[in-house]
């Protein structure tokens, strides 16, 4: 009788496991989803979450670590916004014993100043969706306008080298402008407007690179305006499969999608849970899969499987 009471007790939350959240903020549908998802799954598992938006500012991310390890949490998963600039308040999480797992971005610091990282191999989304556009232009001049993710994090850096990778020995595929629409639908469609008015009304730009699908469904809009074709006159490839970009695949509008999963936070508790259970050390890297989808990879019935997981 008193096993069942300790196990019923557990069960009702009263030893539950606290989680600090640090997220970046709701600048993408990828975003907002992978926020459902974490919630989910920490509801799942019982564990006690305590969320913190940080509204795209590093300093209030490093506010929310610091109160996080003031309340003694017993893990922090955080999406770093930027890349450099973490070192101190690591160390201060590392002092207090409280693991932290990075979800989706990646840190410059060193890897001993957090347990583990869940994310893709954000290099090679950018290269997939590189070679993707290689392919279908196959040959012909094409001139490439990037839209960059938020500047110094880790997924616009690597989605940009990843795709200068991909496109380095096809010299009729070239990047002509890049600029930062930080990850949003308005940025996107505000630097778009700029490129097109920039390139003979759009007549000069083969190709839109945007490396999440919010800019690119941003792109499509000022495309569409500017009295053109998003999808037939200038191509148009991100980067996430969010729902959106699946009906824009459908409608023939956009081309190519390379997906990445919001569920960081399943992957990220396994590894807390075995950490906390028997102290195993996960690897540095845990890794999220990708993967291309085109128009030909019915992308409606893509939409509508995805429409009710919290995007
Ligand atoms: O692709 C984008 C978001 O960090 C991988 O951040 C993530 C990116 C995602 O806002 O939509």
């Amino acid at each position: 009788l008193a096993s069942v009471a300790i196990v019923t007790l557990t069960a009702g939350g009263a030893f539950a496991q606290t989680v600090g959240f640090s997220q970046i903020g709701s600048e993408s549908g990828w975003r907002a989803a992978e926020t459902t998802v974490t919630r989910q799954q920490a509801e799942e598992r019982g564990y006690d979450l305590r969320f913190s938006d940080a509204q795209q500012r590093q300093e209030n991310q490093i506010a929310a670590l610091r109160s996080f390890i003031a309340q003694d949490v017993d893990a922090i998963l955080i999406a770093p916004v930027v890349a450099t600039g973490w070192d101190a308040v690591l160390r201060e999480a590392q002092e207090a014993e409280i693991p932290v797992v990075l979800l989706d971005r990646q840190v410059d610091s060193s890897d001993d100043l957090y347990l583990t990282a869940v994310g893709s191999d954000l290099v090679h989304e950018g290269a997939v969706a590189g070679e993707w556009l290689v392919t279908a232009v196959d040959g012909k001049e094409c001139r490439v306008v990037e839209l960059q993710g938020t500047t110094g994090s880790s997924p616009a850096i690597d989605r940009k080298t990843g795709f200068e990778q991909a496109i380095a020995s096809h010299s009729n595929v070239s990047i002509v402008r890049s600029q930062t629409g930080d990850f949003t639908r308005s940025g996107g469609k505000t630097v778009m407007e700029s490129f097109l008015q920039a390139e003979g009304g759009g007549a000069n730009i083969c190709a839109v690179y945007a490396h999440n699908d919010d800019m690119a469904l941003g792109a499509i809009q000022a495309i569409r305006e500017a009295g053109l074709k998003p999808g037939t006159d200038i191509l148009v490839v991100s980067i996430d499969g969010v729902p959106d970009i699946f009906l824009a695949l459908a409608a023939g509008e956009a081309n190519a999608t390379v997906e990445l999963t919001p569920n960081m936070a399943g992957p990220a508790f396994d590894a807390l849970k075995a950490f906390w259970d028997n102290g195993t050390v996960p690897p540095k890297f845990i890794q999220t899969e990708s993967r291309l989808y085109t128009q030909k990879d019915n992308p409606q019935a893509e939409y509508e499987g995805r429409k009710g997981l919290g995007y």
